[in-house]
């Protein structure tokens, strides 16, 4: 993005501070109280950092441990567009497996295969997701994978 996408993008989210509600929505069976992450996403802050899974960067926090059952969501916290795409495998392929569908909203759980927040524009937060398994998921951003902006979540 040049700088007058840049400078848009800032006066969108200037104008739409407030608008966007970013709280998950509440449980609502007092048997289903689970805990609740957000996870940031910015392509000027949380550098990449090496990790067996691979590089991760630009989520925060990038390597997120979490119990099963925790809600999460995705808040943009940047002027630039991003997603948080699923990406299959155990380590992060060196070439990005992220496709244009990665810009449409998908899927509801962390664990499920090709789950995507769709496209975030400046400020935005994405739906919540589910972690109804365990396990360690791998995702990224569509526009900067290449960048480093990738992150792990492990359920346990
Ligand atoms: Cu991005």
């Amino acid at each position: 993005m040049g700088m007058k996408g840049f400078v848009r993008a800032a006066v969108i989210v200037a104008l739409c501070a407030g608008c966007t509600p970013g709280a998950p929505a509440a449980p609502t069976s007092s048997s289903q109280l689970a805990s609740a992450l957000t996870i940031e996403t910015s392509l000027l802050n949380y550098p990449s950092m090496s990790t067996q899974f691979g590089m991760v960067g630009h989520f925060s926090p990038a390597l997120a441990v979490v119990a099963r059952g925790t809600i999460i969501q995705f808040h943009n916290q940047d002027g630039f567009n991003h997603t948080a795409t699923s990406v299959a495998g155990a380590v992060f392929p060196a070439k990005s497996p992220i496709g244009f569908s990665a810009l449409t909203q998908s899927g509801k759980g962390i664990a499920q295969a090709g789950w995507s927040t769709g496209l975030l524009t400046g400020g935005a937060f994405s739906t919540s997701f589910t972690t109804s398994a365990t396990g360690t998921f791998l995702y990224g951003c569509f526009y900067h994978y290449p960048e480093g902006m990738r992150g792990v979540i492990i359920v346990q």
